[in-house]
């Protein structure tokens, strides 16, 4: 192995790597390219290499600290080939060891972490468990791309010497995927958690009803699933979540320190229902099913007494399955609504949501009626909505239709997605601030930043993956990094050699001809 012959990103920091010359290969180890960009690193100098004989010492008794080290250690496996040991002995870990441990540090509070790697040690704490599941990821960014490979890579695994401190600059980071357009399976759903979950991400909205589709199983309104999850956009099979699979992806969600949001879309939006059960409708006559892509052409029978019935059931079911604190009540494009039926109707199902023990959350609409306290706004399209919701008190999600919305298309030549709202390429993804958007709307308004996956062009995982990456990122580090000390021609640098990274992963991610790949 002869240095020179290192690509010039690779950042030879530190005098330490002067030992490359003897390395088996060497690892393109870097401080620079880490995404979302921590809120501060310092470079030691020196350098750390994970080899057979490291463990993972793991301090206290902790059950979730010990996870977050067997994660590590099965992340780490597959490239490395090492069957690493997660120890629980108390004692201090020997040099070449990795430690992770709890601290009480409050001001790292939920999710911060520090690091420090040394030519000895590589040392995680944090306040919470999810602090030192956030840093897992650093650590992994921090080892050389292959890592990310599922198969053993024979490349010696060096991590750059640094202490870094870091934390969220917003606490809810994440993405929503529309399963309701077109219908993923359970194993889909986790692989896009992992995805989020290595960019620190935190949330994770499942659009579980629309028109085309009832996706999650309600026991005592059986007929929305069987009659209503049967097909999607297109006329294909559709299907939808039981109980046990939700709860499933909940947990595998919790193991990653992830909320799921669930969302039933109401009134409009809700076809799927609508077939399903004829008493939902007006006219006591059930609708057909639909596979096409218009929208704002249904609405629950909002004078009915069933139709509360129907909620209440829809969302105690919901609650009793979801964790988390809220529950996403839809709200958006109810053309076929009228105005004065709209408002009660979202009033009365603000007060169900709190009824089980939940809070609220509705697309940018729901401000037109009165909101309860901590009601969440959740901005897509109209800015005076979302400052309406301000004034009542409501914090926004971010999810600006012309900047996060995942399904625009990146330029006229996307084979997938639409472009209503903007095409929207990769660098202008990144170039925006939530806190300055709208006016009158700025940080302490904001309850956090969500980039939407709607689904009406995407059928399958591939899709998923071409129109999520590489904006995602972009997203992750909006949410997270501070603003001070990044922009766009620093991070389109990072973001390349991000390529080679997503590539170990099995991404087949959209190449912007604006970023320098490194692949
Ligand atoms: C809108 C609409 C969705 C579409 C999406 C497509 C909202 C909140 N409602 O966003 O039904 O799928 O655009 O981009």
């Amino acid at each position: 192995m002869n240095c020179k012959h290192l690509p010039s990103l690779v950042a030879i920091l530190f005098s330490g790597m002067m030992s490359c010359v003897n390395k088996p290969q060497t690892a393109s180890i870097s401080l620079d390219n880490l995404i979302p960009k921590p809120a501060s690193v310092k470079a030691s100098g020196e350098v750390f290499e994970l080899t057979t004989a490291s463990s993972i010492f793991v301090e206290g008794q902790d059950q979730d600290v010990l996870r977050v080290g067997q994660f590590l250690a099965d992340v780490l496996k597959p490239a490395t080939g090492f069957a690493l040991k997660v120890v629980n002995s108390g004692e201090t870990p020997a040099p070449g060891n990795i430690l992770l441990a709890l601290k009480a540090d409050t001001s790292l509070r939920e999710e911060g972490y520090e690091l420090s790697v040394t030519r000895d040690h590589v040392k995680l704490t944090a306040y919470k468990p999810a602090g030192l599941f956030r840093g897992v990821q650093t650590i992994r960014q921090l080892l050389p791309a292959e890592i990310e490979m599922p198969d053993i890579q024979h490349i010696s695994w060096q991590i750059a010497g640094s202490t870094i401190r870091d934390y969220p600059l917003y606490s809810l980071r994440g993405g929503m995927l529309d399963v309701a357009r077109h219908f993923f399976g359970v194993e889909d759903v986790k692989r896009y958690l992992d995805l989020l979950a290595f960019y620190k991400m935190n949330l994770l909205h499942l659009h579980l009803s629309d028109d085309q589709g009832w996706r999650i199983e309600i026991k005592s309104w059986p007929n929305l699933t069987a009659q209503g999850g049967s097909t999607e956009v297109g006329g294909g099979k559709g299907g939808f979540y039981t109980q046990d699979q939700y709860k499933d992806i909940v947990k595998y969600a919790a193991d990653r320190f992830i909320t799921i949001i669930p969302e039933i879309d109401m009134p409009g939006h809700t076809n799927a229902a609508l077939a399903s059960y004829p008493e939902l409708n007006c006219n006591d006559t059930a609708t057909k099913l639909y596979t096409g892509t218009e929208v704002g052409f249904s609405t629950l029978c909002t004078k009915k007494e069933i139709t509360y019935k129907f909620i209440d059931d829809v969302f105690g079911e919901l609650a009793a399955i979801t964790p988390g604190p809220y529950l996403h009540i839809g709200g958006d494009e109810s053309h076929a609504t009228k105005k004065e039926d709209y408002i009660p109707f979202v009033t009365r199902v603000q007060e169900i949501v709190k009824k089980h023990g939940k809070l609220a959350i509705g697309w940018d609409e729901i401000a037109l009626t009165k909101l309860q306290p901590n009601t969440i706004a959740q901005f897509w399209a109209d800015s005076a909505n979302s400052k309406e919701a301000v004034r009542q008190g409501a914090r926004i999600m971010m999810s600006p239709a012309n900047k996060a919305y995942l399904d625009m298309q990146y330029d006229s030549t996307s084979r997938l997605g639409l472009h209503w709202a903007a095409y929207i390429e990769v660098d202008s993804a990144y170039i925006w601030n939530p806190a300055t958007l709208v006016q009158g709307i700025g940080y302490n308004n904001i309850f956090g930043i969500e980039a939407p996956l709607w689904t009406e062009t995407i059928s399958k995982m591939d899709d998923i993956e071409y129109m999520v990456f590489p904006r995602l990122p972009g997203y992750a580090e909006i949410g997270w990094s501070p603003v001070a000390g990044r922009g766009w021609d620093e991070y389109k640098i990072r973001l390349g050699n991000h390529g080679r990274r997503m590539k170990s992963l099995g991404i087949d991610f959209y190449r912007s001809k604006l970023v320098p790949w490194v692949e």
